[in-house]
Formats: structure tokens, sequence, C-alpha cells
């Protein structure tokens, strides 16, 4: 089965019955308004993927699974894509890939902008690939296409890793809600694991709801810190220490490791007084310097003890357990929200009902039930 690649020229008019009008970027059929036919111009990123030869589903898996980063690229790519016959390929190739998926060490790393997230991988990842490991890197950062900047000093900081035979990064799908970037990046995590990379690293910036987003998809889950940023800002006060497996205090170098020092003390007192993220497992604070190394491979020591301690009690496979289950409700509910929403029943009353709401004519439970009621007829 040979099926177009992506991007592909899918109007609105090929959306398939079953999609609803108004889907949205989470939803699995959502339709992105392609280029259209009568345009006389071809991009040079479509020239590109015409040249290369199209990949059926089988073509997929089995580049994949040997390891193929070029076909692994791709599959990703695919998994991106919006065009519904991409995302029919996608689910085939996820299905055939996820016997061979599960196995890596699925780590989270988050942290302010500037905490030192991109260099702290590159080292990190570095180290890893030195031990033999075979590490890929994704990205989560749904706002990534407001400051584009930021992936160029990315580029610079895993210059190094990028180069490495074992390493694979791939940056954020651009643009896109948390829920629709999630999705894609739990299917890439899959998609990583088949073509045999031990450990996945999933980065997002620490602002918004993404690290609930990402702590729900990995086993280990890491935030990095400076000292002086201000705990506000670096979450403790919302709760992302709560969620932490481990805390990394990073530019613990130079004029600032007594600072950096100082800071680990403060937070082991904080941590002390919390419960532990992990059962049984105290979230350690390390201080570390992603510039020297230094401190870099007491992390890896660290994460090794980590996973002993929850392979040995369940811990590893029970949480894996439920965020499986976790998703899967995610999943049901934004389907649910969707149709509810795309219904023409629903569409017709919304804008009055809304209206009565606001403006006091209708309390809301009795909207909501209204409106629920319509959609039911
Ligand atoms: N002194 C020092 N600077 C660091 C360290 N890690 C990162 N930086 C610097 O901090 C800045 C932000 O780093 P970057 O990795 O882009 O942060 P990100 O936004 O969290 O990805 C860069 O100028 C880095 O060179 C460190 O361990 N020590
Ligand atoms: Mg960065």
């Amino acid at each position: 089965m040979h099926d177009p690649e992506p991007p592909s020229d899918q109007g609105t008019q090929s959306r398939p019955e079953w999609a609803p009008e108004d889907a949205n970027e989470a939803f699995a059929t959502r339709v992105v308004q392609g280029v259209p036919r009568s345009s006389e111009a071809v991009s040079p990123q479509k020239d590109a993927s015409a040249r290369r030869p199209r990949l059926s589903v089988d073509d997929y898996a089995a580049g994949v699974i040997a390891g193929d980063l070029m076909v692994l690229g791709r599959a990703i790519t695919l998994i991106e894509s919006n065009a519904p016959a991409h995302q029919m390929q996608a689910q085939q190739l996820l299905a055939k890939l996820l016997p061979y998926s599960g196995k890596a060490r699925r780590l989270g790393i988050t942290g302010i902008p500037g905490a030192g997230k991109s260099t702290f991988i590159e080292s990190f990842g570095c180290r890893l690939t030195d031990l033999g490991r075979r590490v890929a890197v994704l990205a989560i950062d749904p706002s990534s296409s407001v400051h584009g900047g930021s992936i160029l000093g990315d580029k610079v900081r895993m210059e190094k890793l990028g180069t490495r035979k074992n390493a694979f990064i791939r940056p954020s799908p651009s643009g896109g809600s948390l829920g629709g970037v999630a999705r894609k990046t739990r299917e890439a995590i899959l998609v990583c694991e088949a073509a045999g990379f031990d450990v996945v690293i999933v980065e997002t910036v620490g602002v918004g709801q993404n690290e609930v987003t990402v702590a729900s998809m990995v086993d280990l889950f890491l935030v990095l810190m400076i000292a002086g940023a201000g705990d506000e800002m670096q979450g403790i006060k919302k709760g992302v220490i709560e969620l932490a497996d481990a805390i990394v205090i990073n530019k613990a170098d130079g004029d600032n490791k007594p600072r950096c020092m100082a800071a680990q003390a403060e937070m082991k007192r904080v941590l002390h007084y919390l419960q532990p993220t992990t059962p049984g497992w105290e979230t350690p604070a390390l201080l570390a310097s992603s510039l020297s190394g230094e401190g870099v491979p007491e992390v890896w020591t660290m994460m090794d003890r980590f996973f002993a301690h929850t392979q040995a009690t369940g811990a590893h496979e029970a949480r894996r357990r439920e965020q499986a289950v976790d998703w899967m409700h995610a999943l049901i509910l934004e389907s649910l929200r969707t149709e509810f929403y795309a219904s023409p029943e629903v569409k017709n009353r919304l804008e009055a009902v809304e209206y009565a709401v606001a403006h006091g004519h209708m309390p809301a439970l009795v909207g909501a039930l209204d409106l629920l009621r319509e959609r039911a007829r």
C-alpha cells in the first residue's frame, strides 16, 4: 500500500464524514487547509518530499525496527501529520511497532527558560552515548512557533549530541495545542523505543501545564533548577516539586557554586516535608554543572538507583499502567467534547444559552443541562 507522503495537499473537501467540522488540534482527524491545486509554485519542502520514495506502512515499520534514523524521522513526521490518510497510516504503524516498544527509560526534564535544559541534555546525552546507550530527545513546547529563536539556540547547544550516531534529536512539532503535541509526543516515544533507543528524554519548558503533561508520560521526572531565580518562578509553589522524582540544581560552577549549595540545602529541607512522588523513593537534590560536566555522571548513577528501586517494588510497571489508563480516559473525554461541540443541535443553541448564562437569565447548570439535552435529542 502506497499512500501519499506528508505534507499532503488534502483540502477540506476530503474530510471524511466521521470527522467533526470543528475538530481541534487535539482531535486526531483534524484536517488542515492544504496548498491550493491551482498554485503554480512548488515549495522546496514539497519538492524534496516528492523526490523521496514513498513508504508503505510495512516499509516504515521495517525501517524503524532496523534503527534507520532517516525512516524514524519520517515516521515521526507521519505521526505529526494531521491529514486523515496519514493518521490512518500512523495508527497502523503504531500497532505494528507496539510489540517492540516499552523498553526504554523514559525521562522527563523540565525547567524554566535559561535553566540550562539544552546544555544539560547535551552533556548528559553525550555521557550516555559514551556508555553505549542510545538516546532520543523529544521536545514539548506548544509555544515553540512563537519564539522560534530558542530552536536555533538549542541546535547550537546540542551540536555534539546531534552528530552522534547513537543519538536522535527531534524538536517539538511547531504550533498546536498542548493536547495535540502531547499525543504526538507519546506516540513518538513508542516509535523511538521500537527503533532501539533505550533512553528517551522528553524536554519541556516549565511554563503552564507542560510539566503535568510530561510527567504523565515518563518513568522519571527531573526538574532542573538554578539558584536565585525565585521559588515562585521555578514552580515550587505551584506543585512542580511534588511531581519531581529528582531535582538537579544546575550551573553549580565558579562563583555560583556556594549559592547553589545553599539552594541545595534549602531544597532538601523543602523535600523533607513533602510526600515522596514515588513511594519509598526520597526525591534527591543534586548539584551539577552542564558546562563543565561536573556532577552530570552522578545524575545517571542516581537514575540507576531510581530504576532499580521502582523495578524492584513494581512502582515502574504500576506507573506505566496508570498512565496508559489515564491516557485512554483523556482520549475519551477529548473525543466526547469534540463530538458534543460539533453536533448541529448544540451549535444552533450554544450562542443563545451562552448569552442567557452570561447575563444571569439562566444559571450555568441549567444552561449545561439544556445543551446536553439538546445533544441527546
Ligand atoms: N555557568 C553555567 N552556565 C550554563 C550552564 N548550563 C547552561 N548554561 C548557560 O545558560 C544559558 C541557557 O542555557 P540553555 O541550555 O539554553 O537553557 P534552556 O533554556 O533551559 O534550554 C546558556 O547561555 C548556557 O550556556 C552551567 O552548568 N553553568
Ligand atoms: Mg532549551
